[in-house]
Parts: structure tokens; C-alpha cells; sequence
């Protein structure tokens, strides 16, 4: 701009929505004005902003646009070293000059008790901004010399004598400022001054001269000084006080930005589009089915009005339990059997299938109510089955078209008896850790061959889903109704399917009896 034909304009900007505002009306460039920056903080134009304070917002701007920014750095904030280091503060946030004035720090405004404000002694401010210079490491790195000469009411002749050892000093572009309600002052600067270096001029105050008129007399850049805070402020003050007044953002609303403009200026759609990229792809791993339909009647008179599933442990019915291990697995479509009172089955955050014919039947008739919902990657499980949530972590993490939970050292009272026994490809050990272990076959009785308890967890990929749907279609009336989970399982590896297991130690209860109740309340 400075080298160009032309003139060419900078808007004021204060952060970073007011500089891409700026950037998105077409301006080729911004003004950092101090004034403005200053004010939206709520102080004085006076440095009472320290400049690494600025230096923050001025980084926001930067973000937020592609178009250079002339920071307003008034005195450069010290002596000649706070000036250069300014500079390279400013080239490593992206910043494309600074324009710094020939006043003592703390400056106070121009256009304030300006006859009373001192000057910066001309040679000390030419060595500020020779160093200023000598500190850029990119060439294109802008310093702009502003003269107070006018403003300060020292005069024309002294106005052009500190432009000129500015120029000599380095500088790439001198700023003339005055305040003045006409532009004659700086008309007169620009004709004695000439070509010597482009200038650039503020019309804050001869803001009714024509444009045409600064560009026929050939100044390269105006600034529009501090537009965009001003009007911000104007309906800033009547939005407050309508809605102070009213109570009501009614005959507001339709006079402020909609929300969708606020989203659209912060760039909330690129975020949208990166989350899709790079975030984990979302929604739910899989779904979970919970069969709950059976009473429970070993724990006799906690069962005698809801199923066993409903059965409080430390204050939560045990489903409560189940569907929360779920949800912090983010297995969140979660899907209930029920069957035994199922009126009392009254949790939140599930859809329900009933297996009315709970009495005569067992636990693939349930899943078999179900049958729907085994149209995706899901995870089947018991109602009366408690886990933790690394069991069920493990089992979504291990690929497979069937995969279920084997513990390998079932509890205590269990190593003999009636349970789900695993027999499995390899017993549990460190090489497991890496080994695909396969189920062999299930049994009832505990045995030397048997690999540990099965956890009563099995997870199906959609296809593994889809190889349980089609059996369950072909069992009809008595051995469907007779079918359990494991014969299910023992099915699969009949058939020569691979059905993974994957090793725990703990992390699961089984409640089948009162003792049980009483140990889950210190399962968590
Ligand atoms: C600013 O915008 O902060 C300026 C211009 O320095 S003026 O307010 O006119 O001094
Ligand atoms: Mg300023």
C-alpha cells in the first residue's frame, strides 16, 4: 500500500471480531488503534494498557484476519530498546508494522489538552526508530514514523524538520497528524513535503474533506481511526438500556446479530468440518441389549414384586448399575428385555422389549424379543450381571465377530459347581495378553479343562449380529424356548465360527443370591 499508486485505507480494529469485520467490508488492511484497544478495555489512551497487554489483542487480530495490521504503538512504549523489542514481538505474531510518535511515554491522546503535550526530543526518537528498523528480520516489516509537531502547536517548519530526520533515521512512511477541522495543514505538510516518503494522515477531526481531495494531493494511506469501536459503542449504550428498561429482549432481538452471525464470524464451520476429520467417529461403539426378563427367585422376598434386575444395591436397582457401566463405555443405544413384573422395570435412558412368555421360556426366547435390535455391532448381557467398566472396554476393543468375557479366576465358592464354564483355545497367561484365544466349548460342571467362568458378556460385530439373528430364526417353539446364551455359544464353535475370549480377573458379579446383594454394595 505504502508503495503503491493510489491511496489506500486502513479500518480501525480493537480485537479480533471488530478486525475480521474490517477484513470481511473489504478493507486491504487494519489500524491497531491505541485509542480503541484502550477504550475496550475500559481504560485511558494513556498506556495505562501495558503493552504486552496490547500485544495480546493485537495477536487476536491477527489470527483472525489475513490482511496486514499497522499496530498504533504509540511511543513505542520506552525508550529505543522497548522499541525494537516491540518490533520483534510484533514480526513473531504476525503483525506487519508498528507506527510509533515523536511524544513521551505515557502519551496522552492527540486530541486531548494536546498544546500540553511534550515532544519527544527529535534525536532520541530518530534513534528509536533507526533501531526499530535495524530489529525487523522481514524485509516487508513496516515502520511508520508519526510527527506530533502539528498537535502539539510547534508548527509547520518543525513538522517538517522531525519528518525529515525520521526519514533519515529509516523510516518507511511518516504520519502527519492534526486536529484540525480542515484539511489545509496537512495539504500544506504534503505540498512542502513532496515525495520524499509516503505519508499518512488520520481525518478524524477534517473528516468533511473529500477523499478525492487527499488522494489528488497523493497521500498513499488514510486511517480510519476509530469507527468500528464508536459505533460499537453506540449500540452497545441502547441495547443496555432498552433491556434495562423494558425487562424484555422483546424489540432488541430483531435489531441485534443473530447468534448464527456470531458462530458464522468465529468460524464455528471449520471447526464442524475439523471435528469430522479428526475426532474419533462419533456416536455410539455399539448397542447394548440387557435380558432381564427372569424373576430371580433365589432372593425370595426382594423379588417378590419386581424382577432381580430391579433389585436395589447401594441405593440403585442393579439395571441402574448395568446401563450406567454401559453409558461410561459409550455404549449408549441401550436396549431391556423384561419380562417379570415388567411395570416395575421404570428406568430411564432405555427402550424396552418384553418376553411375556418369560415363565416357559429363557434366555434366547428373550434375546430373541430383541431380535431387531441385533441389526449393528452390539453388546448382550445379563440383567443380573454387574461389571465393570475396563471389562467392557476390553470386550469393544477386541475385534471380532463374537467375542465374550472369560474370567479366569472365578470367585472363591465357584471353582467347582454349576456355572458357565469356557473351555478355551489356550488357558489364561502373559502370552495370552497377545494371543487370539479361542472359545473351544462350553460346559456346566467346573473341570480340569475348563479355562475360567464366562462373564455372561458377549459382544457380536454387525456381521457377528447378523449370523445370531439368522439362528435365532431357525429355532422354533420348544428349542427356542429351552435355549440358553451359552448353547447359543456352543452353537457358534459347532459350527466352526471364531469366537474370541478375552481374559479378566475379576470386575464382574454375578448376584444370584442374597450373599451376592451384600457384596455388590462394594462392587463400585
Ligand atoms: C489512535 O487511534 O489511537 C490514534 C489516532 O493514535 S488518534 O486517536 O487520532 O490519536
Ligand atoms: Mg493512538
Amino acid at each position: 500500500m505504502l508503495k503503491g499508486s493510489g491511496l489506500s485505507f486502513l479500518m480501525e480494529a480493537h480485537n479480533g471480531l471488530s478486525a475480521k469485520i474490517a477484513e470481511e467490508a473489504g478493507f486491504e488492511g487494519i489500524w491497531g488503534s491505541g485509542l480503541s484497544i484502550s477504550a475496550a478495555l475500559g481504560v485511558r489512551d494513556n498506556n495505562e494498557a501495558s503493552w504486552t497487554q496490547v500485544l495480546e489483542v493485537v495477536e487476536f487480530m491477527a489470527d483472525a484476519t489475513t490482511v496486514p495490521i499497522l499496530l498504533d504503538g504509540d511511543t513505542g512504549y520506552g525508550n529505543f530498546n522497548s522499541a525494537r523489542r516491540l518490533v520483534t514481538k510484533l514480526e513473531q505474531r504476525g503483525v506487519a508494522g508498528v507506527c510509533m510518535e515523536d511524544k513521551l511515554f505515557p502519551k496522552t491522546n492527540s486530541f486531548l489538552r494536546s498544546t500540553a503535550q511534550p515532544l519527544a526530543d527529535v534525536d532520541e526518537f530518530a534513534g528509536k526508530i533507526r533501531a526499530a528498523k535495524e530489529a525487523q528480520r522481514d524485509d516487508d516489516f513496516v515502520v511508520v514514523a508519526r510527527v506530533e509537531a502539528l498537535i502539539a502547536g510547534h508548527g509547520m517548519e518543525e513538522a517538517l524538520r522531525r519528518g525529515e530526520a525520521y526519514r533519515k533515521a529509516g523510516a518507511d512512511a511518516i504520519l502527519i497528524h492534526s486536529k484540525e477541522r480542515h484539511a489545509n495543514e496537512i495539504l500544506q505538510f504534503k505540498k512542502e513535503w513532496g515525495d520524499r516518503l509516503p505519508l499518512v494522515i488520520v481525518p478524524t477531526k477534517y473528516y468533511t474533506t473529500p477523499t478525492d481531495v487527499f488522494r489528488e494531493a497523493g497521500f498513499k494511506i488514510v486511517i480510519w481511526a476509530n469507527h468500528l469501536m464508536r459505533s460499537a459503542l453506540t449500540a452497545m449504550q441502547a441495547a443496555a438500556k432498552a433491556i434495562h428498561a423494558n425487562q424484555t429482549l422483546v424489540g432488541v432481538e430483531e435489531k441485534v446479530a443473530p447468534l448464527a452471525e456470531v458462530f458464522r464470524l468465529q468460524g464455528e464451520n471449520e471447526l464442524e468440518q475439523a471435528e469430522k476429520a479428526y475426532l474419533p467417529k462419533g456416536g455410539p461403539v455399539a448397542r447394548g441389549i440387557v435380558l432381564a426378563a427372569g424373576r430371580g427367585d433365589e432372593l425370595g422376598e426382594l423379588v417378590a414384586d419386581r424382577p432381580k434386575s430391579m433389585v436395589p444395591i447401594a441405593g440403585k436397582p442393579i439395571l441402574e448399575h448395568i446401563l450406567d457401566a454401559y453409558r461410561s463405555a459409550n455404549v449408549r443405544e441401550l436396549v431391556v428385555v423384561r419380562g417379570f413384573a415388567k411395570d416395575a422395570v421404570n428406568v430411564q435412558g432405555a427402550t424396552f422389549v418384553d418376553n411375556d412368555a418369560f415363565a416357559t421360556t429363557g434366555e434366547l426366547a428373550s434375546l430373541a424379543a430383541a431380535k431387531s435390535s441385533l441389526d449393528g455391532p452390539c453388546v448382550v448381557s445379563y440383567g443380573d450381571v454387574l461389571f465393570k467398566k475396563y471389562v467392557l472396554d476390553e470386550l469393544l476393543e477386541t475385534q471380532g465377530d463374537f467375542v465374550v468375557a472369560v474370567d479366569s479366576m472365578p470367585a472363591e465358592g465357584k471353582k467347582a459347581g454349576k456355572a458357565d464354564w469356557a473351555i478355551c483355545s489356550e488357558p489364561h497367561s502373559r502370552k495370552t495378553l497377545l494371543a487370539n484365544v479361542l472359545l473351544k466349548d462350553m460346559a456346566s460342571e467346573a473341570s480340569a479343562s475348563v479355562s475360567g467362568e464366562w462373564t455372561g458378556l458377549l459382544k457380536l460385530s454387525e456381521s457377528g449380529a447378523k449370523a445370531v439373528r439368522e439362528i435365532l430364526g431357525t429355532l422354533e417353539g420348544k428349542e427356542l424356548a429351552s435355549a440358553s446364551v451359552p448353547d447359543l455359544l456352543r452353537r457358534l464353535v459347532r459350527e466352526g465360527r471364531e469366537v474370541r475370549v478375552v481374559y479378566t480377573r475379576g470386575g464382574w458379579l454375578d448376584v444370584d443370591t442374597l450373599g451376592d446383594v451384600l457384596k455388590g454394595s462394594t462392587f463400585e
